[in-house]
C-alpha cells in the first residue's frame, strides 16, 4: 500500500479526532519527516487536511477528483490487492490495462480515467466518457478458468455494479444481459469484457467498467438523455466516485474468487432479460426464444422454438412484445 493511502485510511477512520503525525506515520512504515512530506502532496493533491502542531491531524474533506490513494483507502482487504492509477484523459483504459497485461501486469492492475477520448463499448460503439462526471475503469484478471466460463466475469461484474450501487443509494438496480445496469429504467452503467485466451484457457481479461455518476441530463448527448441516467440523476446525494469505486473492486475481487453459483443467483434476481420472450443477434444471426435461465459459465440459456435449450455468449438482446 502506498505511503498516502496509509496515511489516509488511518484519517479516514479517526472521523474528525486529530491523529499524532507519529501514528501516521507508523501506519504508513516511515520516518515521521516523509510522513509529513506525504500529507504536504494529500494537500497539493485536493484533501483539506488540519494539521495542528500539538494536536496532529486530521481530514476535513476529500477532494471531487479521482485519485489513486483516495480509492485504495476505501478498499477492503481481500482476493485481490488492487492497485489503482488514475489518468486525466486518455483513449481507453481498456487500452491501457490489455497493454500492461501483455507487458505481464499482475491481477488488480486497475487503471481509471477522468476522461476517455475513445471510450468504446462493445463492437466499437462510442461510449461517453466526459470529464469529471463517472468513473471509467479497467481492472486486469487472471482468472484460471476455462475459456468458455469468460461469460462469468460480465456477471460478475454487473452483479457488482448493481450491487454498490443499491447498497450506496438504497435504489433499485436491475441487469440487463449481458453488460448494462440499469437504474429508474435507464442504462447507469455498461461493461466491455475483453479476454485473451490460449485454445481452452482465459491468459488474462480485461473488464472495462463505465459508471455515469455525476452526470446532469444536460451533460449527455442528445440522443442519449430517453435512455442513459447516472447516480446523481437518480438519487438526491450521489456518493464520492472514489467510494463507488472501491466498492466495484472489492465486490470484482470476492466474485471472481469466490463460487461463482451465489452470484449468479444475485444475478438472476435482478435480470430484465430472463422470463421474456427475446430476439438476440449475435455474429450476424439471430436467435428468438425463451429467456430461461443463466448457466454455471454465464451464458444466456435460451429455450428456441423447437424446444431445444441454446446458450448464447454474447449478442444484442430485444426483447420482444407477445401479443
Ligand atoms: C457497453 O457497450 O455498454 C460497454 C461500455 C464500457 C465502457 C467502459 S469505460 C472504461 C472502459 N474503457 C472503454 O473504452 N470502455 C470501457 P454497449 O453494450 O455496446 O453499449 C454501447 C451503447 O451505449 C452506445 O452505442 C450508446 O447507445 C450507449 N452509451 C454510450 N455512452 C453511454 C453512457 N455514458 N451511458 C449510457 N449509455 C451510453
Amino acid at each position: 500500500m502506498r505511503p498516502g493511502t496509509a496515511i489516509l485510511r488511518h484519517l479516514r477512520s479517526a472521523g474528525l479526532d486529530f491523529t499524532p503525525v507519529e501514528e501516521l506515520a507508523r501506519a504508513a512504515a516511515i520516518p515521521t519527516k516523509d510522513a509529513l512530506k506525504e500529507i504536504d502532496e494529500l494537500v497539493a493533491a485536493g484533501f483539506e487536511i488540519e494539521n495542528r502542531p500539538t494536536g496532529g491531524c486530521r481530514l476535513l474533506r476529500r477532494p471531487d477528483a479521482l485519485i489513486a490513494e483516495d480509492i485504495e483507502s476505501g478498499l477492503e482487504p481481500g482476493p485481490i490487492a488492487w492497485h489503482p492509477s488514475v489518468f486525466r484523459e486518455t483513449a481507453s483504459t481498456n487500452d491501457i490495462a490489455d497493454e500492461a497485461a501483455r507487458a505481464g501486469a499482475a491481477e488488480g492492475f486497475a487503471v481509471f480515467a477522468e476522461s476517455q477520448n475513445r471510450g468504446r463499448g462493445r463492437l466499437n460503439r462510442r461510449w461517453e466518457s466526459p470529464p469529471g462526471r463517472g468513473l471509467w475503469f479497467s481492472a486486469l484478471l487472471r482468472p484460471p478458468w476455462k475459456a468458455t466460463e469468460a461469460g462469468r466475469l460480465t456477471a460478475i461484474a454487473a452483479v457488482a455494479v448493481a450491487e454498490t450501487i443499491e447498497v450506496m443509494t438504497g435504489l433499485e438496480s436491475a441487469i440487463k444481459w449481458p453488460n448494462d445496469v440499469w437504474l429508474g429504467g435507464r442504462k447507469v452503467a455498461g461493461i466491455l469484457t475483453e479476454l485473451r485466451c490460449t485454445a481452452d484457457r482465459i491468459c488474462y481479461a480485461v473488464v472495462g467498467i463505465g459508471i455515469n455518476v455525476l452526470q446532469r441530463p444536460e451533460d449527455f448527448p442528445p440522443e442519449l438523455r430517453t435512455t442513459a441516467t447516472s447516480i446523481a440523476i437518480e438519487c438526491d446525494r450521489p456518493p464520492h466516485r472514489a467510494d463507488v469505486a472501491a466498492g466495484v473492486l472489492d465486490r470484482l475481487a470476492n466474485g471472481c474468487h469466490g463460487p461463482f453459483g451465489p452470484i449468479r443467483d444475485r444475478w438472476i434476481a435482478r435480470c430484465l432479460t430472463l422470463g421474456r420472450t427475446v430476439e438476440i443477434s449475435s455474429e450476424g444471426r439471430a436467435v428468438r426464444g425463451f429467456a430461461e435461465s443463466i448457466s454455471a459459465e454465464g451464458a444466456l440459456m435460451v429455450r428456441g422454438i423447437q424446444g431445444n435449450l441454446l446458450p448464447v455468449h454474447d449478442g444484442e438482446v430485444a426483447l420482444v412484445e407477445e401479443s
